[in-house]
């Protein structure tokens, strides 16, 4: 990259744009002339990707969710640019950090789902592989998060206020969306997604509404201003705003719009490129294109399908769900059963009668498969895709797609011998595990450069950034003192970064010599932060009894965001909330141990947080989390995790070995052999500290006010509620063992050298857990294509 033309490109870019110099630019101003100067040095080699790609099997990846964070910074560092352009910019005394700090996360997703949609995207163009993105272009991303007496509120996100000078604007690519009520175009913005060193470059394709006219001129002239923009609104509304649910579905009208609206774009602009690289005989779509759909979102892409070969290309039913069945893949992301998506049928019906025709189609078809297998119509009924009313989306991708994956071993086993066990006696063959993974450019190139530092330096190359599998190097240096103290000093370094950006956006003050204890994750009663809150303050109650108990320092650090109407995750924020002020304002315990509750937790601050983690929490009840992945993003910056025998978290502890993590609580088994005959209220019965905890919650201890503003969570755990039965999550039944195992950290904490050598041997282990390994088997065992030469 030149760095004379970038300079140059900037002076006329802010001359143009802001009628200024760079001189007098903005931080903001400054942001986006960079940004658009990278562009203009990529378009070219961008060309040529996607012209390799045209002689190319492609595989597509269609997601309502990209949760993508800042590029700007991720961009120079893939592009192996980021020192240089940091000096660049220093000529023309401008911090390289500071603008980046301007950029607004792109937050097109909620958490884990989302965020795995963009490391894919990282990995893809990395491992040079043939894969679009396809998603939407919400205008408000996840709501802004802030606290007000205490309690979670939620602001709009406008991430799009400095511009997007990452995406183009492709307006000859738009394509028409018809629904039963309203015709709206979707016009397509191309964000680059630049592989590591930069010589691929990947599109990720976000799709936005607009209205056929901006506005009704007769209606205008009669002076009707509100009903003259009313269609343009009712279409804009489709793109406007990402749904905040993470996990759990509410079946609205304007979702199931938004789901259709990504689908019949993304299908429509396949087929059209088909056609024109191919022609119109559509026997070979599956030998060209590959489609994998991200969870359920996604999944009216097949019925969308057939009605485009049927009705606009003249194919039979039969052929075009001949041909479908060989395109389509579906990744399950979760057993929890409020996350299945099964929508209303008369809905669909309502919006778009003719896909709902041919979801009818597809059911009988199943039907006749299943009736020619000699079912009875009792097992048939298990199959089903219309059933009660309800179209059951994951039922329609098992049997239309030729795979169908989990996203860790424990997952994908609970799916096949559980939740989906009658799918996999019919289709065996279509169960595959692809364990998820982390972009290791983001998670620690770019986040902890100083640690990358090391590891570049001790392995002699920076090979390891796209084969992190050579991290395992690392461990012969584990009884290195010089490697153990540097890695000693780096976390402390990250760490008073951490404390420094805490202080200016928190207005708290931690100190870098504590333990830093880590849970951030969103909010969900499974994730149990709960569990975490309870033990926090059986501990404020021993310091309090025994001040000189004997335990390191400790700062407990929260991040989550709770879906606005979730009640009882909103709770927990509250409740953690007021066990950060109540030791605030106890002497005897406020120098041992603090809590914070970061507010609106996002990519950005993540970055943060993970380098300067010590230890990483993981406690989700067993069975419930499908993987996690922020999991292998602490691991990897050498926090041993705290953590049940859950998710890929059984992965972890198999690659780095049980000892260098803490590992705690029930298995799935023992859940399983529990549940029948679970009572929490025998536990509280027989610990009185559990007792102390749990009563803290209503006598006044959290709540001076006596509001009883935490009855509902100590009444859930306890007794139950709305014909819940108590304590679904089994955090009394863990609460023993979380407690002994974390008095064990605190044991272990002393010894420094070796948690030295734990940490590093988390670092060496995470080479299992690139995006980079999970990518490229999805190319090879679901997608079938390989990397362009
Ligand atoms: N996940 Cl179904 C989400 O983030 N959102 C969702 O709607 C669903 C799943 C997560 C899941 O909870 C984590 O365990 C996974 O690691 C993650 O998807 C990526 O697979």
């Amino acid at each position: 990259m030149e760095k004379q033309s970038i300079k140059e490109y900037m002076e006329m870019y802010c001359k143009m744009t802001y009628g200024k110099t760079v001189k007098h630019a903005t931080t903001a101003e400054v942001w986006s002339a960079l940004s658009t100067a990278i562009m203009s040095q990529i378009v070219d080699r961008w060309y040529v990707t996607n012209k390799a790609y045209k002689s190319q099997k492609m595989a597509f990846y269609i997601s309502a969710e990209y949760l993508m964070g800042r590029a700007l910074g991720n961009n120079l560092i893939n592009l192996q640019e980021y020192d240089q352009v940091k000096d660049l910019l220093k000529e023309l005394n401008i911090n390289l950090n500071e603008v980046e700090e301007m950029e607004e996360d792109a937050a097109l997703g909620n958490g884990g789902l989302g965020r795995l949609a963009a490391c894919f995207m990282d990995s893809s163009a990395t491992m040079h592989l043939p894969v679009q993105g396809y998603g939407l272009r919400y205008r408000n991303g996840l709501f802004k998060q802030c606290f007000k007496n205490g309690e979670q509120v939620e602001e709009a996100d406008e991430w799009l206020k400095y511009g997007d000078p990452w995406s183009i604007r492709k307006e000859a690519d738009m394509v028409y969306i018809n629904f039963s009520d309203m015709k709206v175009k979707a016009i397509p913005y191309d964000v680059p997604i630049i592989g590591f060193g930069g010589a691929t470059i990947n599109t990720l394709r976000l799709w936005q509404a607009e209205p056929l006219c901006e506005f009704d001129f007769n209606l205008y002239n009669n002076q009707q201003y509100d009903k003259a923009l009313e269609q343009k609104n009712r279409t804009e509304d489709i793109t406007r705003v990402l749904y905040p649910n993470d996990s759990t579905e509410q079946g609205k009208l304007l979702r199931l719009r938004q789901q259709y609206f990504l689908v019949s774009a993304s299908v429509q602009d396949m087929v059209r490129d088909f056609k024109r690289r191919h022609g119109n005989v559509f026997d070979d779509f599956a030998k060209w294109h590959a489609v994998q759909l991200n969870d359920t979102h996604p999944v009216l892409a097949i019925p969308e399908f057939i009605r485009i070969l049927v009705d606009e290309e003249g194919e039979s039913f039969e052929k075009a769900l001949g041909t479908a069945r060989k395109v389509f893949a579906y990744t399950n992301h979760t057993i929890l059963q409020e996350a299945l998506e099964k929508w209303d049928a008369y809905l669909m019906q309502k919006l778009f009668p003719r896909i709902y025709q041919i979801i009818e189609q597809i059911d009988a078809a199943l039907v006749q498969e299943l009736r020619e297998k000699g079912y009875s119509d009792d097992r048939i009924n298990m199959y089903h895709i219309i059933k009660e009313g309800k179209v059951h989306m994951a039922h329609m991708a098992i049997y239309v797609g030729f795979a169908i994956n989990g996203v860790a071993k424990l997952h994908t086993e609970i799916l096949k011998n559980t939740e989906l066990h009658h799918w996999y006696e019919l289709y065996p063959y279509k169960f595959q595990n692809k364990t998820n993974g982390i972009t290791p450019r983001r998670w620690l190139v770019l986040a902890n450069q100083e640690l990358s530092s090391l590891i570049t330096e001790k392995l002699g190359s920076n090979e390891w950034m796209m084969d992190l599998s050579l991290l395992k190097q690392l461990t012969k240096f584990v009884e290195d003192d010089e490697v153990l103290e540097r890695l000693q000093s780096i976390k402390y370094t990250k760490k008073c970064q951490l404390a420094e950006c805490i202080k200016a956006r928190e207005g708290i003050e931690i100190d870098p010599n504590s333990l830093f204890d880590v849970q951030v994750k969103r909010l969900h009663e499974y994730k149990r932060q709960l569990l975490n809150a309870m033990y926090i303050l059986d501990l404020y109650f021993r310091l309090k009894e025994n001040p000189n108990l004997d335990i390191p320092k400790v700062t407990f650090i929260f991040g989550a965001k709770a879906f606005p109407g979730y009640y009882r995750a909103k709770s927990v924020i509250k409740l953690i909330l007021a066990i950060g002020d109540l030791i605030n304002r106890t002497p005897e315990v406020k120098d041992k141990i603090q809590v914070v509750f970061v507010t609106n937790y996002s990519v950005s601050y993540a970055e943060r947080i993970i380098p300067a983690a010590d230890l990483s929490k993981q406690i989700s009840t067993a069975g419930k989390e499908a993987s996690g992945t922020g999991n292998m993003k602490l691991m990897l910056n050498g926090a041993p995790t705290f953590g049940t025998y859950d998710g890929a978290n059984v992965e972890i502890v198999a690659e780095s070995g049980e000892e260098n993590n803490f590992i705690f609580g029930l298995r799935v088994e023992d859940i399983n052999n529990l549940r029948n005959n679970y009572n929490p209220k025998e536990y509280y019965d027989k610990s009185p500290d559990l007792k102390r905890v749990l009563d803290a919650f209503i006598d006044g201890t959290l709540d001076p006010a006596n509001t009883g503003c935490f009855r509902d969570l100590y009444e859930a755990l306890l007794v139950g509620k709305n014909w819940e039965r108590p304590d679904q999550y089994y955090l009394l039944a863990d609460f023993k063992a979380f407690k002994a195992m974390q008095d064990k950290v605190f044991e272990c904490y002393k010894d420094r050298r070796k948690w030295a050598q734990m940490s590093l041997m988390n670092i060496a282990n995470s080479g299992a857990f690139s995006s980079d390994r999970t990518i490229m088997q999805y190319a090879s065992e679901i997608w079938g294509i390989s990397p362009i030469s």
